[in-house]
């Protein structure tokens, strides 16, 4: 301990700063959860992306770029039409979807996906009206620029924030380090807009000349997963380390992530990356993983089904597979525990159904969608 507090005063001495360094998971293993566990629909490629709607049915996204809705039987539709052109391949294709926060009266759909354009690809939104077998009227209402020759680390999580905003999460492209620091470019961003793609007038950088204004906080390597705050309202994000690093951040508005100049883990190769772990003027995550989880897919759980997790933040592991839960006090996590390591699966998407049920999705060639249910009492 005494040791440890000498760092702390040296350090500030050195550089006028303390910094509170960041928890790292404990590494829980796998355990029984309160739950059983259903297969509601199966035999999709890749899905991405699911989204409940209020009539029971639901929308899924298979990367390879189709969208279908599924009826309360679990019967698959064919693939919808009317999309944009996808650049479907490695990462890309169709990714997140969201329902509009106003769909019982607009039939919006929201989805993100890998646009093909001069330079190669980038991640894009749009939207589109759901009709019977069609999203129709589908408007591209953000596009990240520069798009680069790459098929890597698209983001892309879609989540509706308070006064008509929304958050787009992006990723660094995986070899776009160079532009996650400049803010001329949106890769390595999470992005903020009115739900018509329009720049809120409030963005931290819209007055600042050079800097996209859409640009909500940067240095990030890529999210995948993310969800609103039902109490502050606030946005959170899960983002991809490379070999470890993986973090959960609490992005406020204008501040840096330190990506690719401060993580905690190495890169693939083992090589280190940037300076460290800390740096002056650059925000530490609330958590890290290492080794990673390989987020995607966020709520914070509100229902009845699973009293106990009311409050709790649910992460999709791909890598070893799970079901992450943290428990959180305030903006800290308190406790990880780990469910579903048996099944092997990489989880996709985690949503909340109305009546407190947990949906996850499997990203596997013939991937699934999984319900889980409270055990009968
Ligand atoms: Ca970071």
């Amino acid at each position: 301990m005494l040791r440890h507090a000498l760092v702390a005063v040296f350090a500030s001495v050195s550089t006028g700063f303390v910094y509170a360094a960041a928890p790292s998971s404990p590494q829980p293993k796998s355990e029984q959860g309160p739950f059983k566990v259903t297969t509601v629909a199966e035999g999709f490629e890749h899905p991405w992306g699911l989204a409940l709607l209020p009539d029971g049915r639901m929308l899924i996204t298979e990367r390879a770029g189709r969208l279908r809705l599924i009826d309360k039987n679990g019967k698959t539709s064919a693939p919808l039409q009317g999309l944009p052109k996808i650049a479907a391949g490695s990462q890309g294709g169709l990714l997140d979807l969201t329902l509009s926060p106003k769909f019982a009266s607009d039939n919006l759909v929201y989805f993100s996906f890998s646009e093909p354009g001069e330079g190669g690809t980038g991640t894009a939104v749009a939207r589109g009206k759901l009709a019977a077998n069609a999203l129709e009227n589908v408007q591209v209402i953000w596009r990240q620029t520069p798009k680069v020759d790459s098929q890597l680390h698209f983001g892309s999580r879609i989540v509706f924030g308070p006064n008509d905003t929304m958050f787009i999460t992006t990723g660094d492209r995986y070899n776009q380090r160079p532009k996650v620091q400049d803010l001329s470019t949106t890769i390595g961003k999470v992005i903020r807009l009115k739900s018509d793609g329009s720049v809120p007038a409030d963005n931290p950088f819209v007055k600042r000349e050079g800097a996209r204004p859409e640009i909500w906080s940067y240095g990030h390597r890529n999210i995948q997963a993310a969800a609103l705050h039902p109490q502050t309202q606030q946005l959170w994000t899960i983002e991809h380390g490379a070999r470890g690093g993986d973090e959960l951040n609490n992005p406020q508005a204008g501040k840096n992530y330190g990506w690719p100049v401060i993580t905690y883990g190495v890169d693939y190769s083992g090589e280190k990356i940037g300076t460290g772990t800390e740096q002056a003027g650059m925000e530490q995550p609330v958590y890290y993983w290492d080794p990673v989880i390989a987020p995607s897919g966020a709520l914070f759980y509100t229902g009845e089904a699973f009293k106990d997790w009311q409050g709790d933040l649910l992460i999709g592991s791909m890598t070893p597979g799970a079901l992450v839960r943290l428990q959180m006090e305030g903006a800290k996590v308190v406790k990880e525990t780990r469910y579903l390591g048996e099944l092997k699966q990489r989880i996709r998407d985690v949503q909340q159904g109305q009546d407190g049920s947990i949906y996850l999705i499997t990203d596997m060639p013939k991937g699934k969608i999984l319900k889980l249910e409270p055990l009968a009492p």
